[in-house]
């Protein structure tokens, strides 16, 4: 009984401590939630049918339970495979924690770090297995005949224990010589005192990770009942504009799709009615939004392609929304900037900060507050319930996410976040493009092949794109409809492939008549530049 009890304490505990780990890095990727999913996926029909019929809308719940029951069950099994065989009942749990690991990662949209709850779950258990397993208390004497007494006599010299260790009573966890064999091993009451604790700690970590979660449930549920306001501007998508080719980046990236970055450990909470934004510094006048007065606005749909500067060369940190918003210069225009003011630093409630010239603020382009982003209001990672987006400027300089602070002030007077860590005052996005397909790896065979990508210079434009094969001459690609100078764009290029090794070279050249450079540089201080190429086998 007590080699079970050290298997279901040691789950408890990793269960726990994997449940803080997901609240912290990926609450998506609850190893309860990722497998329980997994599950669902793998139902069929009537499995579901009957799980529906059995247990109505309780059936997830009903789910969670059968899941625990079974890694009860496994977990108990694993302490008295520990107890008996080393090490193959941390094994078990190491198999446990690969299932959840897989089962998160490929998920659809599995984040960065989906595998960490899981890992982080497993190695805890088998931590607390190792430590639990060494202070099982040492077995009383089994009932002895003469015969085993007298080995047991000859082999540990009467040391007060039954097993000797040829004998069959000998479990690893019992042997004859506790002092030598099982220096750790406690008796009865400590070693249970040791697995209640361990399933206190799991209990204590899994009401932490429930609390840090709170918050953000709490927004996902306002979140959902919002109903954006129609736009009074709106801005389609024309239909050419993608040419839908398989492995291209979609011209509009789903939200689930797009990137995050972010100096966040946990997503801020911000619930909208206590939201607002204070513009002040070196203004006429302080000016204070409120959610209810941003929405009553008349809100403008917008395309802009958001770049990171630490995107390298051929890098995925890069996607293009539909945005909904409000233009910042329509409320810097009543805060009236000084005249010597020449910077905006915004600030988002979690103190991030990011410094963006007040001209580009200032000018025609969409320059937003957004609420929206694809139709849905901003996902809480993306900055619920307020953003900003500026065509143009990389992330670092001007999309400041759960904002609720513009100051007006100066360069010299003021610096932003990653400014102080060595990244360049100004980020204008450079001019890049990519290659999406072939994929690396992708087998070829010598004829046609489509060669595509995307190719982007946020509010200047692209003109065309070029490839070159080799060191061959740089050849025109199609263009896509460019949805406007403030988003990517895609091409193409028919490619007469001929068996052999190949190098695929991309270069865009913008609307001013500018070559995008090959001169190799990375992404500190100020974004990486040079062109992006792709080897590629046909046969
Ligand atoms: N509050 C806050 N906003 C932020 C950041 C941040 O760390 N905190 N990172 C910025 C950076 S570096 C980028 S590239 C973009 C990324 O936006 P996304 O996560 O919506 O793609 O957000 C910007 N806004
Ligand atoms: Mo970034």
């Amino acid at each position: 009984m007590l080699p079970a009890t050290a298997g279901v304490a040691s789950v408890a505990f990793g269960a726990g401590v994997g449940e803080l780990a997901a609240a912290m890095f990926a609450p998506e990727s609850s190893p309860f939630v990722v497998v329980g999913s997994l599950l669902i996926d793998l139902a069929p029909p009537w499995a579901k049918d009957a799980a529906i019929a059995l247990f109505g809308t309780a059936d997830k719940a009903a789910l969670l339970v059968g899941i625990g029951i079974v890694l009860l069950a496994v977990a108990g099994a694993a302490g008295v495979l520990e107890a008996r065989r080393p090490p193959f009942g941390r094994l078990l749990f190491g198999v446990l924690g690969l299932v959840g690991a897989l089962a998160a990662a490929t998920r659809a949209n599995a984040p960065m770090l989906a595998i960490a709850p899981s890992a982080v779950a497993a190695i805890a258990a088998v931590l607390a297995l190792q430590f639990l397993v060494r202070r099982l208390p040492v077995t009383p004497a089994m009932p002895v005949t003469p015969v085993t007494r007298r080995r047991t006599d000859a082999a540990t010299r009467g040391a007060g224990t039954g097993a000797s260790p040829e004998s069959p009573f000998d479990s690893g966890n019992a042997p004859a010589d506790a002092g030598a064999d099982a220096p750790h091993a406690v008796d009865r009451r400590r070693f249970l005192g040791w697995a209640g604790g361990a399933v206190a700690v799991g209990a204590v970590a899994a009401l932490g990770g429930y609390v840090l979660q709170a918050g953000s449930r709490a927004v996902t549920a306002i979140r959902d009942t919002i109903a954006l306001p129609r736009p009074t501007a709106t801005a389609p998508v024309p239909a050419a504009a993608e040419l839908g080719i398989d492995g291209l980046a979609p011209v509009i990236t789903p939200n689930a799709q797009f990137y995050r970055i972010d100096t966040a450990l946990a997503v801020p909470a911000v619930e909208p009615s206590d939201w607002s934004l204070r513009i002040h510094g070196m203004v006429e006048r302080d000016v204070t939004i409120t959610w209810d007065e941003l929405l009553a606005l008349p809100l403008e749909e917008s395309v802009t392609t958001l770049a990171c500067v630490s995107n390298e060369v051929g890098g995925g940190l890069i996607g293009n929304a539909v945005w909904l918003g409000y233009p910042i210069r329509e409320l810097l225009a009543r805060a009236v900037p000084s005249a010597d003011a020449d910077m905006v630093l915004s600030r988002s409630v979690d103190g991030f900060t990011a410094s963006t010239p007040l001209a580009v603020l200032e000018d025609d382009r969409n320059a937003i507050l957004a609420v929206g982003m694809n139709g849905e209001p901003l996902p809480a990672e993306h900055g619920f319930p307020v953003r900003m987006v500026v065509p143009g400027l990389f992330g670092y300089v001007s999309a400041t996410k759960w904002v609720v602070d513009l100051e007006v002030s100066r360069f010299d007077r003021a610096t932003a976040f990653w400014t102080d860590r060595g990244w360049s005052e100004r980020g204008p996005i450079k001019l890049s493009s990519r290659i999406d397909v072939p994929r690396s790896g992708q087998s070829l065979t010598a004829g046609p092949v489509t060669v595509a990508g995307v190719a982007w210079h946020q509010h200047v434009g692209i003109e065309r794109v070029e490839v070159q094969v080799d060191d061959g001459p740089w050849q025109p690609a199609t263009l896509a409809t460019a949805i406007s100078i403030d988003t990517w764009v895609q091409w193409r290029y028919e490619w007469d492939a001929t068996s052999g090794t190949h190098t695929l070279r991309v270069r865009a050249v913008n609307a001013d008549g500018e070559v995008q450079t090959a001169e190799v540089q990375g992404v500190v201080p100020d974004g990486a530049t040079g062109l992006h190429e792709r080897s590629v086998e046909v046969r």
